[in-house]
């Protein structure tokens, strides 16, 4: 811990004591607190989205309904009343609970988190409060009980997803648009009071719970206040659990992790992304499906392939990070083939390779061209993607030398390495490959020493550099990168803290910065500071009319007398930040004259 963190762990530990003392919510478990501990050695888990849209699988009225199969009633706009009577032929015959946890433990996941509730309101556990539950079905089976039970038969924790979003309840509002029950008759104090009961029974009557995951918080009716009570329920009910941070109104959108602000929820939520650095004292779980759907959809046939989610997995680790994968059970209740055949080829990686994962942190490197890496206490292991042509693995950075280094798959046969500068090069042309990711162990007997990122020279040609969400720094606070038409750019840029960085060699000469940036009009206004060299341009950021929109601004210019090797950083400026700041596609900087280097003079 640096002093530059201590107060703030300090303050957070403090809070987090004080909290519980008052029976308040905590922003993140403080490291002094243990309950994160197995699910921070974890790292990977099962994510099961199961329900009664898996019986029209993604199909209605003879037609295919857009989005995910778990959003049909929505987006295919069925009545409650003619979406309810596919209760009625639910009946999962080839459900096979200890079936599911063995795929998830053979897999390597350590937790499982089933849909006890997704929107569609209805509970796949046998609810008191509810006759819109499993045992109104044929089936008749509490799945939520078999599941658990089968769960610690294979030692992989349960977790329990619940939406706190609910399509059905005749109390939830906001209605969706074509409910024509009227909303004058719903009382939102009493669907929370439901909401809250139902989360009871799963807390009180399945055993240990590691995890509740909530979703659907982000609708208007659904605030702090009830967030944080319902977070004190959960840790009231189960002291030890782990809450999500979409029990309440912080989570960044798809980015997952919080806001500024303190807010409840133990870890962030990054979905379908691995947020593109971790940070450091935040503990949070990207979750993703396997295809393009978190529910059935019996035409999704976009899978990823096994070495993409061995990947993945590798990704998260690498940045402190957790993974949770998502299966889609049929209607029937049997995991697809196609999802069984990627767990099985990923269990058969983790047979192998699961002591670079489990009970690991964050590796010390920025970004490493060939793959990630993950530490565990002196060890560092190499996540290599790319088998080096040469043979030779070249370990950027890394100061001190390894004592001992092999493969994990062949730990008696050492590897030669020796120094090239700054960096570490590993003889590895003897070693099998394998075609997802293969882990070389660097044992280094002292805690690894590591040089700052190389410099990313700008093109002398043509006096112009681009800076991008590709070649940026992969710094705590950097905003996320999503895709917007196939092309990457940081968005959910809503944390005045953060920034976009680059290092940059420069020499001398005037230039001018511009940006290619989008902003939705009701987000606009906001104040950015890009700087370079101790030289700062403030620029107002302009509606473009939407976040995709993308237009190009101009930034403002400066001038270098001599040659600079700096960082470029775009933040806010004082740290003021109204909604969200914009999304930025790229930076360009011209040099539009050279001038003398006054060394040179
Ligand atoms: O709307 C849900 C969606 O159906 C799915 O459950 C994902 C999984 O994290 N969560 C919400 C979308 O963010």
């Amino acid at each position: 811990m640096t002093a530059r963190q201590a107060p703030r762990v300090l303050s957070r530990a403090l809070l987090f004591f004080l909290a519980a003392a008052l029976g308040a919510c905590a922003a993140r478990p403080a490291p002094a607190d243990h309950r994160a501990d197995w699910w921070r050695e974890a790292r990977f888990g099962m994510f099961i989205h199961w329900g009664l849209y898996a019986i029209p699988a993604g199909e209605w009225d003879g037609k295919p309904a857009p989005g995910t199969g778990e959003w049909i009633m929505r987006n295919a706009k069925i009545p409650v009343t003619q979406y309810e009577t596919l209760k009625d032929r639910f009946n999962p015959v080839n459900f096979d609970a200890h079936a599911w946890a063995r795929l998830a433990r053979t897999a390597g996941m350590k937790y499982l988190v089933i849909t006890t509730k997704h929107h569609d309101g209805f509970a796949l556990f046998d609810s008191a409060t509810s006759d819109y539950d499993v045992m109104a079905t044929p089936f008749k089976r509490d799945i939520m009980a078999e599941l658990a039970r089968a769960c610690r038969d294979e030692g992989i924790t349960p977790g329990w997803y619940h939406s706190i979003l609910d399509w059905h309840h005749p109390d939830y509002l906001p209605r969706v648009p074509w409910d024509n029950r009227p909303a004058s008759d719903a009382d939102f104090n009493r669907y929370t009071a439901y909401l809250e009961a139902q989360v009871t029974e799963l807390l009180t009557r399945y055993g240990p719970i590691g995890v509740m995951w909530f979703d659907g918080e982000w609708e208007d009716h659904w605030n702090h206040e009830r967030g944080k009570h319902l977070y004190e329920l959960c840790r009231r009910l189960q002291p030890g659990i782990l809450v999500n941070n979409r029990v309440d109104k912080g989570r960044n959108d798809m980015a997952g992790l919080d806001r500024e602000g303190e807010w409840c929820g133990d870890f962030g939520t990054p979905e379908q992304e691995v947020p593109s650095t971790g940070i450091p004292g935040v503990d949070w779980e990207s979750c993703m499906t396997m295809n393009d759907t978190w529910g059935f959809r019996a035409d999704d046939h976009n899978w990823k392939s096994a070495t993409q989610l061995i990947r993945t997995l590798c990704d998260t680790a690498g940045k402190g990070g957790n993974f949770l994968l998502n299966v889609g059970p049929t209607a029937d209740g049997r995991i697809p083939p196609e999802s069984a055949e990627r767990l099985e080829a990923i269990g058969r990686w983790m047979s192998v390779n699961s002591g670079a994962i489990y009970a690991t942190s964050a590796g010390p490197f920025e970004r490493l061209p060939w793959g990630r890496c993950t530490s565990k206490g002196s060890t560092l292991n190499l996540l290599v993607f790319d088998r080096p042509e040469s043979g030779l693995l070249t370990v950027p950075g890394l100061l001190n030398d390894p004592r001992r280094a092999y493969a994990l798959a062949e730990p008696d046969r050492p590897l030669r390495t020796r120094r090239e500068g700054t960096n570490v090069i590993v003889d590895v042309s003897g070693v099998g490959f394998d075609p997802a990711a293969t882990v070389i162990v660097l044992e280094m007997g002292s805690k690894p020493k590591v040089a700052p990122l190389a410099v990313t020279p700008i093109s002398d040609t043509n006096g112009v550099a681009v800076l991008t969400p590709s070649n940026c720094r992969a710094l705590p606070a950097t905003p996320a990168i999503e895709h917007i038409e196939g092309v990457e750019s940081f968005g959910y840029w809503t944390g005045p803290k953060m920034a976009a960085r680059w290092r940059l060699s420069l020499p001398p000469g005037e230039y001018a910065v511009t940006a290619e940036l989008a902003c939705q009009n009701d987000s606009a206004g906001n104040i950015m500071d890009a700087s370079f060299a101790g030289r700062h341009m403030l620029a107002k950021v302009p509606p473009t009319g939407s976040w995709q929109k993308f237009q190009t601004a101009r930034l403002g210019s400066f001038v270098l007398t001599k040659a600079e090797n700096a960082e470029f950083c775009v933040t806010t400026s004082g740290g003021k930040l109204a909604k969200a700041l914009m999304n930025l596609r790229k930076i360009t900087i011209q040099r539009v004259s050279p001038s003398h280097d006054k060394e040179s003079e």
